[in-house]
């Protein structure tokens, strides 16, 4: 038997098992852009057109950063320095900045203009070792910018090796134009802006902001149902800043993931795992706000909902460029153990986005792979800045 592809000479964190399915001296091979043979290179059946000698590194599934804002216009450095001179983030949004400031750079921007902002972005993530990224839209606030952002995020797996996955996340703010009518716009999301973009094929998951300065449990349900009748599966950004039972209405209906939930409670924590939410936890934002209340990983380590770990990357409360970084901060600041980081961005990473295809080393998965010159897994959560990445692969091909 040969194979297209195959790669020796490098230890394996399968991330099979919650030991990390680890392999020393290990070996893939690729056929067809999925992995045909991982484990031991001893049993490796035999050699291929193509070999790699990875001298020793160590190889994961690809990286999946799954909650980002990466496609936006401009950006808020200057509310930065005003946070450093005692505002706070609510008081921002509430005085039009924050979320509105980056619609009316969004909305002035072209297609062309937000891609071209956001590929450096995402470079810098490609250069970690991630193959795949997630993209929310939430910056249009009206159809036809919501549209242009969910293109624009589409419009990177054009350019780059990598796989994007859409969020249409409309309900994140009330635009100007509804200013007073927050219901009113939640219902111009369900009945209007999501049944769009799903019958352009533009989302491929639907989130909202459940949270005082933006939408209701009930406007959050009403747009919920909405993507159901579209056959989209639902996310939320949860219990972030106030407890608003956000993880139980995640965990109601079904959603792939409830992220942020720094406040969630052990009750709507238990409800996500019985439903099989994953928890997407964001340290990048916990950090930049300077947040004092940590996700309770106890209750979900207790219950066993499982636990993913992203960016965030956006321009307000997480302008984190680093997927890497955020490993190191999930153990520091959420006490995360390094095999916990390291399955939150790979297998509950892919579990969060609703792929079965990716996350894992295992025969028949797509072959994305991130190669590390690291002496061992924990280093990539323990250096707090660099980038020990040697090489990616994607779809079974150097990328
Ligand atoms: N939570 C977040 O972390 C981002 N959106 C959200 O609902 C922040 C978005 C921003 O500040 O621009
Ligand atoms: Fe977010």
């Amino acid at each position: 038997m040969s194979f297209q592809r195959v790669w020796v000479n490098a230890h394996l964190a399968t991330m099979r098992d919650d030991i990390m399915g680890i392999v020393e001296d290990g070996a893939i091979a690729a056929e067809d852009g999925r992995i045909a043979y991982v484990g031991p290179r001893a049993g490796l059946p035999t050699h291929a057109a193509d070999v790699t000698d990875c001298r020793g590194a160590w190889i994961l599934p690809g990286l999946i950063d799954c909650h980002t804002h990466m496609v936006f216009g401009g950006n808020r450095s200057g509310e930065f320095e005003a946070r450093l001179a005692g505002a706070s983030y609510e008081e921002i949004a509430r005085a039009g900045g924050g979320i509105l400031s980056t619609m009316r750079a969004t909305r002035a921007a072209s297609e062309e203009e937000l891609v071209s902002t956001a590929l450096p972005r995402l470079d810098g993530l490609l250069r970690e070792g991630v193959t795949t990224v997630e993209v929310k839209s939430g910056y249009g606030l009206e159809l036809g910018a919501e549209l242009k952002q969910l293109a624009a995020a589409r419009a990177l797996e054009g350019e780059r090796r990598v796989s994007i996955v859409t969020s249409l996340l409309a309900a994140h703010a009330v635009p100007p134009e509804y200013a007073g009518r927050r219901a009113e716009y939640a219902r111009l999301v369900a009945e209007e802006i999501l049944p769009r973009a799903a019958s352009e094929g533009l989302a491929d998951a639907v989130d909202a902001f459940c949270e005082n300065i933006a939408f209701t449990p009930e406007e959050t349900a009403m747009v919920f149902e909405a993507a159901q009748r579209c056959g989209l599966p639902v996310k939320l950004h949860a219990d972030q800043l106030t407890d608003g039972g956000g993880a139980a209405l995640a965990a109601r209906f079904g959603a792939l993931s409830a992220d942020h939930m720094e406040r969630s409670n052990p009750e709507g924590i238990a409800a996500m795992a019985a439903a099989g939410t994953v928890a997407v936890l964001l340290p990048g934002a916990t950090l930049t706000l300077r947040e004092r209340h940590f996700p309770d990983i106890a209750t979900m380590r207790a219950t066993g909902c499982r636990m993913a770990l992203s960016t965030d990357m956006n321009p307000g409360s997480s302008p984190a460029l680093s997927l890497l970084l955020m490993l190191n901060l999930g153990c520091t600041l959420f006490r995360l153990t390094v095999t916990e980081a390291l399955l939150g961005v790979t297998r509950h990473a892919a579990a969060a986005l609703g792929l079965k295809d990716r996350g894992v080393l295992a025969e028949g998965m797509r072959c994305d792979l991130a190669l590390y010159a690291v002496e061992r897994p924990a280093e990539l959560c323990y250096w707090l800045g660099g980038n020990p990445c040697i090489g990616r692969v994607v779809g079974g091909e150097p990328a």
